[in-house]
C-alpha cells in the first residue's frame, strides 16, 4: 500500500548543516542527518513497509540513497536512475519495503565534483539495521561502527592498494594504462588531484575522544563496521584479537573465518564477531599511523583494567575475499556475459583524473544507459581495470555474488560494493531482477562525479 498523504510517517530525516564535536577541541560543520553524525541507526524489519518523511533544509537539492536495498529507482534515492530530487529548503515523502535483511545504510548521492562542502565529504551517512530471519551467529551484544574522515582537502598523494590478494596484475591492462600516461603527458596534463582528510573519526568521534567499548573478558561482541568514507580504503585491527567474519556488506558469508585484520573500501560493511579474551586497554584502530593518531581508533577496555590503550601492528596480512568462501564451491554460469573495461583520462576535467567505462565517460546531462539487459536473466559484469588503483565497485538495488577475483575462480560471496585491484580482472555475476534503471560506478566520489558510472536499464 502506498502511503496516504494523511498517514504520519514512521520515520522523520532532517538534512541540515550542524556542527559536530569530533573531540573536545575539534568540531566541523557540516551536513547531517538529523543533527548528528552518523545520522540515526534505522531498523527496518525486512517485508514491512515504512514511511518516511525527508525535509532538506538546505540550500542544494539531494538525494538519498538506500544502498543495499532493493528498491524501485522513483525511491532508490539516485538522480542517475530518475529518482526525483529532493528539494532545496523543501521535502518529499517516501514509503517502500525495505529488504533484504541485514546490515545497509543511506548516504547522500549528489554529485560533489570539485565542492568539499557536498556528497560524502559531508557527514550524511546513517546505518540501516533490517532484522534478519538468520541468527548471524551466538554473540552477547552489537556495536555499531561508523569509520568517517572529516576535513576533506586536495592532494597528490594517492592511496596504496597493496593489501589485496589474490595479486596477479595483467600486464596487457598496465599498457593500455601507460598509452593513458604518455597522452597525458604529450599534452601537459598533470595526474589529477587526490583527497586528504584533516580528522579522523569512529562514530562521530576521535579517537580517545568518545566513550570506550567496555568488555567483560569472555564476552562475544559483534561489530558492525561501515566505511564511510567518500574515498579512502580503511583498515581496523585490535592487538591480541581475532575477527571472525560472518558477513560481507551485510550477506552471512559461506565460511565464517577469522582475521587479523579488516579491509573496507568506501560504502563496504563487515559483521565480525570477537571473542573477547585477552583482558587489557587496547588500541582498535587502522593499520595506518597517520589516520591512526588522526583519530581513527577506539579504546576497547576490559573491565576491572586501567592504564594507557595498547597498540600494536599485527603481522603483514592480505586481504581475500575468496577466505569466506567454499574453497570447492563452483558458480554457476550466467546467461550472458557483459565486458567492462575502466580506464583513466589524467588530469582531463578540472584538474581532475577522469573515469571511463568502456571509453565513455558518464554524463550527467545525458543519463544515457550504456546496457540492456532481460529480467530474469542472470549476467556476469567481466571487469578490467586498466587504472593503478583499487576502485570499490557498487551495483545499485542488486547483489551480486564474486565469481572470480584476479583470474581465480570462487562462488557464494554476496556483496553489493567490492575491491577491484589496479591492473586486476574481476567477474561478479547478478541476476536482473529490478525493472528500471540500475546504476554501477565506483564508490570514491571523486571517481564517480569524473564519469566512473554506468546505467543498466532492465526491461
Ligand atoms: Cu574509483
Amino acid at each position: 500500500m502506498p502511503a496516504r498523504p494523511d498517514q504520519k510517517a514512521d520515520y522523520r530525516i532532517d538534512i541540515g548543516t550542524s556542527v559536530i564535536d569530533l573531540g573536545t577541541e575539534v568540531a566541523v560543520s557540516t551536513k547531517t542527518y538529523n543533527g548528528q553524525f552518523p545520522g540515526p541507526l534505522l531498523r527496518f524489519t525486512e517485508g514491512k513497509r515504512v514511511v518516511i518523511d525527508i525535509h532538506n533544509k538546505t540550500d542544494t537539492p539531494e538525494q538519498l540513497h538506500w544502498h543495499g536495498q532493493f528498491l524501485p529507482p522513483d525511491v532508490d534515492g539516485s538522480a542517475e536512475e530518475g529518482t526525483p530530487y529532493i528539494p532545496a529548503r523543501g521535502m518529499r515523502r517516501i514509503s517502500f519495503v525495505p529488504r533484504p535483511a541485514g546490515f545497509r545504510f543511506y548516504h547522500t548521492h549528489v554529485a560533489a565534483g570539485t565542492d568539499l562542502s557536498l556528497g560524502l565529504y559531508t557527514g550524511q551517512v546513517g546505518l540501516v539495521y533490517i532484522e534478519p530471519r538468520h541468527e548471524a551467529g551466538a554473540y552477547d551484544r552489537e556495536v555499531f561502527l561508523t569509520l568517517k574522515e572529516f576535513g576533506a582537502y586536495f592532494n597528490q598523494t594517492e592511496m596504496g592498494s597493496g593489501f589485496l590478494a589474490p595479486k596477479d596484475k595483467v600486464r596487457a591492462l598496465f599498457d593500455i594504462d601507460q598509452v593513458a600516461v604518455q597522452a597525458a603527458r604529450k599534452q601537459g596534463r598533470q595526474p589529477g588531484y587526490q583527497i586528504g582528510y584533516s580528522f579522523f573519526s569512529v562514530n562521530g568521534r576521535m579517537f580517545r575522544e568518545g566513550e570506550p567499548i567496555r568488555v567483560k573478558a569472555g564476552e562475544r561482541v559483534l561489530f558492525h563496521i561501515l566505511n564511510a568514507s567518500a574515498t579512502q580504503n580503511r583498515s581496523l585491527a585490535l592487538p591480541g584479537h581475532r575477527f571472525k567474519v560472518v558477513a560481507l556488506d551485510g550477506n552471512p558469508v559461506p565460511v565464517p573465518a577469522e582475521v587479523p585484520v579488516l579491509w573496507l573500501g568506501p560504502a563496504e560493511r563487515i559483521s565480525a564477531i570477537v571473542e573477547m579474551n585477552a583482558p587489557g586497554i587496547w588500541t582498535m584502530g587502522d593499520l595506518d599511523g597517520d589516520a591512526r593518531t588522526g583519530g581513527m581508533g577506539m579504546v576497547v577496555e576490559y573491565a576491572g583494567r586501567s592504564g594507557r590503550p595498547q597498540w600494536g601492528p599485527p603481522a603483514r596480512f592480505y586481504w581475500d575475499y575468496r577466505r569466506f568462501a567454499k574453497p570447492e564451491a563452483k558458480a554457476q554460469q550466467p546467461d550472458e556475459v557483459i565486458d567492462l573495461i575502466f580506464q583513466t583520462q589524467y588530469g582531463a576535467r578540472d584538474g581532475f583524473d577522469v573515469f571511463t567505462v568502456n571509453g565513455q565517460p558518464f554524463s550527467m546531462e545525458k543519463l544515457e544507459p550504456k546496457f540492456s539487459i532481460r529480467k530474469g536473466r542472470r549476467y556476469r559484469l567481466k571487469m578490467r581495470n586498466a587504472t593503478d588503483e583499487a576502485h570499490p565497485i557498487h551495483l545499485h538495488r542488486h547483489n551480486f555474488e564474486l565469481t572470480s577475483i584476479a583470474g581465480k575462480p570462487t562462488a557464494g560471496v554476496i556483496k553489493d560494493v567490492v575491491m577491484i585491484g589496479g591492473f586486476q580482472e574481476m567477474t561478479i555475476d547478478f541476476t536482473a531482477d529490478q525493472p528500471g534503471l540500475s546504476l554501477l560506478h565506483c564508490h570514491m566520489q571523486a571517481h564517480m562525479d569524473f564519469g566512473f558510472m554506468a546505467l543498466f536499464d532492465c526491461v
